[in-house]
């Protein structure tokens, strides 16, 4: 009931850091594009494999003056992979663990971002050449009330535009681009790519570097595939800049989930030349985030930890939208409160100090396992905060919050009428 809620708002408020001032100027008013960068990891990130640089347009990003580039980034998602990382982005509240969240709530009341977005006059709308029901979003993205969804039927897939999992990349932005002419402005969209996904498959002509060399034929491939999506990012801010949208957006990417899973521990470790521990399974959960604002000259490379729960409070802030009221477990990434512990959703979590996997506490700079003490504080918030979340999901709690479920008596004195 409310009570609950108010117990979960004291503990978000009595967290709240107060976001930076000096970021939004430039930002506010533009359209913000936020690209789901499908099973990138940070590991090929200014990195090469056998010689052959694996990212290089998004290389040049991490050191250009109009990019922040978070290099101590983690995703928080559980099972419902790039629909929890979308969940995350929305909400700023951990997903569900053991089942997708937007399978199982899409009947809930949600506070969103894009609801936030529109109520602030952007045009709220997701692009993905899927089908409108893979991962329930049809449903969901009405709960979370987006307000268009550009999906499969909107795109003309032609003759080799297709490979693994649908629409490649390259053609799915180029037509994207096309349809954003259109759209009325200042609009958020939320780009989902899709190519670099298991199983990593690609057309010969696709392939622009080798693969790697190992056992796991899905970490050989993964290469290539991270390969050409980086080279649909370029393809992609190329068009923006033709068809004059570049200058009044800002550009906003995150790696939703990983790629290569703990199965590829041996070819893994063969690649980064080290045995790879739980310790290391919980590092190499970071995933790239980059915040590109054309003409800022700002840009640097950040090394806050942080993860996708700051994704919302901090777009939100640069698009200078007020959300201390609102229920958020992330922070802005440039207030200098911005508290180094990232939470994953299995309950692992990472400090400035401290790595805490498979109930062992590591030593963050040597990765050797420490006195489980040190880490038991963190144990005991991280839990915390995973129940505050899994309390307002399962209690549909946000229904109760001001201005939410509160609408609900407007519908009887509509019927009244
Ligand atoms: C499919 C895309 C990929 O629409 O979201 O799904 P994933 O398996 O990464 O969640
Ligand atoms: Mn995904």
């Amino acid at each position: 009931d409310g009570s609950e809620l108010s117990e979960v708002e004291n503990y978000v408020h009595a967290n709240h850091k107060e976001p930076s001032v000096d970021m939004f100027e430039d930002a506010k008013g533009r359209n913000i594009i936020t690209i789901s960068l499908e099973s990138l990891q940070s590991f090929v990130i200014n990195q090469e494999m056998d010689g052959h640089v694996i990212t290089p347009f998004l290389n040049e990003l991490t050191k250009d003056k109009d990019t922040f580039y978070f290099d101590n980034f983690y995703h928080q998602t559980g099972l419902g992979k790039t629909s929890d990382a979308e969940f995350i982005v929305e909400n700023s509240i951990y997903p569900r663990n053991g089942s997708a969240v937007f399978f199982t709530h899409s009947g809930n009341t949600f506070d969103s971002m894009s609801e936030k977005l529109a109520d602030n006059g952007y045009f709220t709308n997701v692009m993905h050449a899927n089908n409108r029901s893979f991962w329930n979003r049809d449903i969901m993205y009405k709960a979370l009330g987006i307000e268009k969804f550009y999906d499969v039927e909107s795109y003309n897939i032609g003759e080799g535009q297709a490979v693994n999992w649908g629409m490649k990349d390259i053609p799915y932005f180029e037509q994207s681009v096309q349809m954003m002419k259109d759209m009325p402005q200042p609009f958020s969209s939320r780009m989902l790519t899709l190519t670099n996904h298991h199983p990593f498959d690609l057309d010969d002509e696709d392939m622009l570097i080798p693969p790697y060399t190992s056992n796991s034929k899905t970490l050989n491939k993964y290469f290539q595939t991270s390969r050409y999506l980086d080279e649909s990012i370029k393809v992609f801010f190329d068009e923006l800049k033709e068809n004059g949208l570049y200058d009044n957006s800002i550009i906003v990417m995150y790696g939703d989930h990983y790629g290569i899973s703990e199965n590829h521990n041996k070819a893994m470790g063969m690649y980064l030349d080290k045995e790879i521990t739980p310790f290391d399974n919980a590092e190499l959960q970071k995933v790239p985030f980059f915040i590109h604002i054309p003409g800022n000259g700002k840009g640097k490379v950040m090394h806050e930890l942080a993860g996708q729960m700051d994704i919302r409070p901090t777009v939100l802030n640069l698009a200078g939208i007020d959300a201390k009221d609102d229920l958020q477990f992330g922070s802005d990434l440039f207030s200098k409160e911005h508290e180094d512990f990232v939470i994953f959703r299995d309950g692992r979590f990472v400090t400035d100090k401290y790595v805490y996997a498979h109930e062992v506490c590591y030593d963050a700079e040597t990765g050797e396992p420490t006195d489980g003490e040190l880490c038991a504080p963190y144990v005991e918030r991280a839990t915390k905060e995973l129940e505050f979340s899994d309390t307002i999901i399962n209690g549909d709690l946000l229904r109760f919050k001001d201005g939410q479920g509160d609408q609900q008596p407007q519908t009887e004195i509509k019927g009244k009428e």
